[in-house]
């Protein structure tokens, strides 16, 4: 039975999205920078403040107790919505960046010169940088799938990449600056073809899609909870058991010990050996509401919605004349990234702003992307399950008055 959705009704449960910003009622389209927070999150957040902040794994009082089996209740929540096969599999990370990087340094050990590591053209800078710098250290190799004018990747390009140099391959699962869904199972597919693993930066997948990573059979899959309607500086790292138990911890400290003395340290077991120091308990928590709240919507009703909106803006923006869209493979979410004529990007996002409307602009920290299409930025409007037609109305105009004033 499809479930009704009421956009109406799910708008209330955002207090943000009934503000005003420079005297208009708040239209934000910059969801995939981070989402906006419904009410349930920012109750879970404050009910941990005021009911039973405690650290967590250490105390044997009442409220360290409560507090740490919130955060592992928390951790089942996030197994369950990413179906890791075992609990322990869930690292929690500060977001995407910081999971990337603790893998980043977990290969050190593992690679050697002449070793080759493969990420796609569609990269934001967390899924290339940390692997540039463990290049630097290794002597690892570099090379990149190419991307094609639409925005997808050269399928063809990443089959002669491939070979039993290839120890690892990342790419995300949908592109934050053009919105563009990867085909994650063919390159999960291919990459262990060669015995290579694979680390899929899901941080614009998940406000979307559910990942199975059992069904993907993906070794390392990251994500941010403040793009999935959680807190900011909590993510996910979920890793298979066997590579996580491979690889060596991140960072040292109180938590990921088994016993410490002068002469000799040993570590936890997963998934505490990769979570040194007090962790954001009250995010983790928090984490796991947002995944309750946006299960119980619905992810394919999440994705049909988003995906009519998507349609209707596409068609809108491109009766506006000298507008380019970046990114036009039939596989996206609703991310539309362009330009109009000759006009700044900053200079629109900023009458765009004065007009109450949240974009971004810039290059989205993906600044290969930029380059491929030789332009210095893009604007970029995201939207969530939460927007509305009537606001991508007030966007065009807003955008039409911008390009108007400004050619
Ligand atoms: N992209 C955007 O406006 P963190 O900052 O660690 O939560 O996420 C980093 C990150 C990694 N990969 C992808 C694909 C991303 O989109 C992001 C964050 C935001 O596009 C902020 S730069």
């Amino acid at each position: 039975m499809s479930k009704e959705f009421d956009v109406h009704r799910i708008r209330k449960d955002f207090p943000i999205l009934s503000r005003s910003v420079n005297g208009h009622p708040l239209v934000y389209f910059d969801n995939a920078a981070t989402s906006q927070t419904p009410q349930i999150v920012i109750d879970a957040i404050v009910d941990y403040y005021c009911g039973y902040n405690a650290n967590i794994h250490r105390g044997v009082h009442a409220l360290s107790q409560e507090a740490t089996d919130a955060y592992e209740q928390a951790r089942y929540k996030v197994q369950k919505h990413f179906n890791a096969k075992k609990a322990h599999e869930i690292i929690f990370t500060s977001g995407t960046t910081h999971g990337i990087n603790l893998i980043a340094n977990g290969f050190e050990s593992l690679l050697q010169k002449g070793d080759e590591l493969i990420v796609s053209a569609l990269e934001h800078h967390s899924n290339i940088v940390p692997w540039q710098m463990l290049c630097e250290r290794t002597g690892a190799q570099l090379r990149v799938i190419p991307m094609d004018n639409d925005g997808a990747l050269i399928m063809n390009a990443y089959d002669e990449l491939l070979s039993e140099r290839t120890k690892l391959v990342f790419t995300n699962h949908v592109s934050n600056a053009l919105g563009t869904i990867n085909p994650i199972e063919e390159i999960i597919e291919k990459a262990h073809g060669v015995g290579a693993a694979v680390l899929i930066d899901g941080a614009q997948a998940c406000p979307h899609i559910k990942p199975d990573v059992q069904a993907l059979d993906v070794d390392f899959y990251v994500a941010s909870a403040h793009k999935i309607c959680g807190p900011t500086g909590v993510g996910v790292l979920y890793g298979k058991e066997d590579w996580l138990n491979k690889l060596p911890p991140y960072q040292g400290g109180g938590e990921m010990i088994a016993e410490v003395t002068f002469e000799k340290t040993t570590y936890a077991d997963l998934p505490h050996k990769f979570e040194a120091g007090t962790p954001n308990i009250a995010g983790g928590i928090a984490f796991g509401v947002a995944l309750d709240y946006m299960n119980a919507i619905g992810f394919n009703e999440i994705a049909s919605y988003e995906d009519r909106l998507l349609q209707y803006a596409t068609k809108k923006l491109q009766e506006i004349d000298g507008l380019i869209i970046y990114g036009t493979t039939s596989k996206k979410t609703a991310v539309i990234s362009f330009n109009v004529g000759e006009v700044h990007p900053y200079d629109i996002g900023t009458i765009l702003d004065k007009l109450g409307i949240a974009v971004r602009t810039g290059h989205h920290c993906a600044q290969p992307i930029m380059d491929f299409f030789k332009i210095p930025g893009t604007i970029r409007a995201s939207f969530s399950f939460y927007n509305t037609e009537e606001e991508i109305d007030v966007f065009v105009n807003g955008l039409k008055r911008a390009v108007s004033m400004l050619s």
